[in-house]
């Protein structure tokens, strides 16, 4: 048994190397797996389901022919493609999983998710999120015309690197309480996560327990994936051709 997660690749036209990797890994090694877990921001940013750009359909095409192989694929959205919905599903075959789901990987609960929620610390961040995130204003923002709401991302967007690039890297990381609260509240001792792009296994002791958490990584340079096989975790790295 095969289980594949990735997160993070920032998909976008203007990162041919990213979307070839991509693919090929598509082609080759997830076709092989039972599941594969995608935990968001698979796209730099997802506009909105109607969105059918060349490039949009290229991607859609990929997890259609997985899905239609008998492949089964799970996605969490990020915090950039929180907008991708039912409708990406339908066309793709694709389950849309909550924030925070608990699936069982050889009976033993695992809690998966996107991880910017557990950056507790970045409060501005946060603030952000809970406005992108309330359903009326998505409801209003998916009914503007696309092209609108592509100028309206750009200005966001601008506006925010300039706000991120004075963040501290620490507040840009997980709160390790807030690990430890919201895995003991799940009930679990394994969390997979991606969004901080700090791929590694911890390891940590709460209320004398072992506990684990494996970061994903980003596919900035390379592409990255966690494989679960033989009953073991392991994060892998795929060059860009
Ligand atoms: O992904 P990464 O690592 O680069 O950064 C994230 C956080 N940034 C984001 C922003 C998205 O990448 C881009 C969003 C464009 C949104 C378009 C809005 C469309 C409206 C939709 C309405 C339904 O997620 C970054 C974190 C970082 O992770 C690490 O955790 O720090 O957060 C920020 O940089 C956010 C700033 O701190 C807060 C900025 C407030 C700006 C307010 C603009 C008003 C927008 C109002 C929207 C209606
Ligand atoms: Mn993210």
């Amino acid at each position: 048994m095969t289980i594949l997660f990735i997160s993070d690749l920032h998909l976008s036209p203007l990162r041919p190397d990213i979307t070839d990797c991509f693919l090929d890994f598509m082609n080759t090694e997830a076709i092989h797996a039972e599941k594969l877990y995608v935990l968001g921001d698979l796209f730099e940013f997802w506009i909105g389901d109607d969105d059918n750009s060349p490039f949009n359909v290229v991607i859609k095409e990929a997890f259609k022919a997985l899905t239609q192989h008998g492949v089964k694929c799970y996605f969490i959205q990020g915090n950039r493609d929180f907008l991708l919905n039912k409708r990406f599903c339908k066309e793709t075959g694709v389950q849309l999983l909550a924030d925070h789901t608990v699936i069982d990987i050889n009976n033993e609960k695992v809690l998966i998710m996107h991880g910017d929620t557990l950056c507790i610390d970045d409060i501005k961040y946060q603030e952000f999120r809970a406005k992108v995130h309330q359903p009326w204003l998505q409801w209003v923002f998916n009914r503007i015309p696309l092209f609108i709401r592509q100028r309206i991302v750009k200005n966001v967007q601008d506006k925010i690197k300039e706000k991120k690039q004075h963040k501290k890297l620490t507040i840009m990381d997980v709160t390790q309480s807030e690990v430890e609260r919201v895995m003991r509240q799940e009930g679990v001792k394994r969390l997979i996560h991606g969004h901080t792009h700090r791929p590694n296994v911890h390891t940590f002791n709460h209320n004398s327990e072992e506990m684990t958490r494996i970061v994903l990584g980003d596919w900035y340079t390379q592409g990255s994936i966690l494989e679960f096989k033989n009953n073991k975790y392991t994060l892998q790295n795929k060059s860009f051709k």
